[in-house]
């Protein structure tokens, strides 16, 4: 096996969109949540998991998303990962119910993201933590972090304590990101409790499953609420080859149309694009995220285009250096994989 090389010899540079962190901060409310008596019980199944399982998976992750510094820096040399764009780990704010608190983590995570940036301005980019629970607040910090710390996008862990940015409380989070020019990455979360019973009974809850039903259906949710027609420039962007999205997306324009025509629910309105889809192709960016898999690739630029379409590893929770690899050799144009790797990440995340 050879391993890939930075430095972009093969006609691209490679950067990934959806890199983990996490902050002491981050870890120290995450305990308390997890010690609390009516902890959400997603939040429990995963970060319990990842924080207290002896295996070697959550050891090595764990100890991972503490490292912004040269232990990141020499894993980013060993998989051929140029620029690591950051955010911090899910569900980070979303799950405290203490706002102080959320809104405090997010301003450090943002500070030590930011910090090192500065250290490695040529590996490191990072999108913006906030606590949505109070959007005002969020929507300052958000302003700070791009305009002062020189974050791209902002990173939003999927529902907020069961509640979803189409919700109204939160414009004022779409407003600055809409003012400021980045995009929202809708990262995933585990269901919230009305939607998980089944899922944890069977074990299908985090990543394997429940992430992306959960995390689709808030993107989805975004589309049919008529929230991207409130804000007609937001730009999103999902992970996981779009959580599914693109190939429902037929089935999506079909039952949408039906549904809006037939009047069968007050919240499904006419959109002022149309189709779902529509809406998918001028609105979001789709990452591999954890979909190291050329059909599903090809598949989704084909169905919304291959300028929205780009790379993610999500380290350090999967990591292989072989989906470098097979990445790398997929049968594709040059051109397109440039813009897969390297140049729709440049832009839609304001590299130089
Ligand atoms: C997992 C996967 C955990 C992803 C994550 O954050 C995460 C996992 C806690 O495998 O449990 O970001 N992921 O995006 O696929
Ligand atoms: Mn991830």
């Amino acid at each position: 096996m050879t391993i890939p090389k930075t430095g972009g010899e093969q006609g691209y540079l490679r950067i990934a969109t959806e890199e983990a962190f996490a902050t002491p901060e981050l870890i120290d409310a995450f305990r308390d949540e997890l010690a609390s008596p009516d902890v959400d019980p997603g939040f429990f199944s995963l970060i319990g998991y990842y924080l207290d399982h002896p295996a070697e998976r959550p050891r090595f992750i764990a100890k991972a998303l503490n490292d912004l510094g040269e232990g990141r820096i020499a894993d980013m040399d060993a998989r051929g990962i140029d620029r690591q764009i950051l955010a911090l780990t899910a569900p980070a704010t979303n799950v405290l119910r203490d706002v102080d608190r959320a809104t405090m983590v997010a301003e450090t995570a943002n500070d030590r993201l930011a910090d090192a940036m500065r250290q490695y301005p040529d590996r490191f980019s990072g999108m913006a933590a906030c606590a949505p629970q109070d959007a005002k607040r969020a929507a300052k910090e958000i302003e700070r972090a791009v305009t002062r710390l020189g974050m791209g996008a902002v990173i939003i862990n999927s529902h907020i304590l069961g509640e979803y940015l189409d919700n109204p409380k939160f414009s004022e989070v779409l407003e600055a990101a809409e003012a400021l020019d980045v995009p929202i990455y809708i990262h995933p979360n585990t269901p919230p409790p009305a939607m998980i019973g089944p899922m944890l009974e069977a074990g299908l809850d985090g990543a394997i499953f429940g992430f992306g039903v959960e995390t689709g259906m808030h993107a989805l949710r975004m589309i049919t609420s008529g929230t991207l027609d409130r804000f007609p420039r937001l730009q999103i962007v999902i992970g996981h080859m779009g959580e599914a999205l693109p190939f429902w997306l037929y089935r999506l324009d079909f039952m949408h149309q039906a549904g809006v025509r037939s009047g069968r629910y007050e919240v499904m309105k006419p959109l002022k694009k149309g189709t779902v889809s529509d809406y998918l192709r001028s609105h979001f960016h789709i990452t591999c995220s954890g979909m190291a898999w050329e059909p599903a690739i090809k598949f989704t630029q084909q169905a919304i285009g291959e300028d929205r379409v780009l790379y993610a590893m999500d380290y350090p929770y999967q990591c292989p250096v072989e989906e470098v690899i097979a990445l790398d050799a997929m049968d594709m144009p040059l051109e397109t994989k440039r813009k897969f790797f390297q140049t729709n990440a440049e832009k839609l995340f304001h590299i130089r």
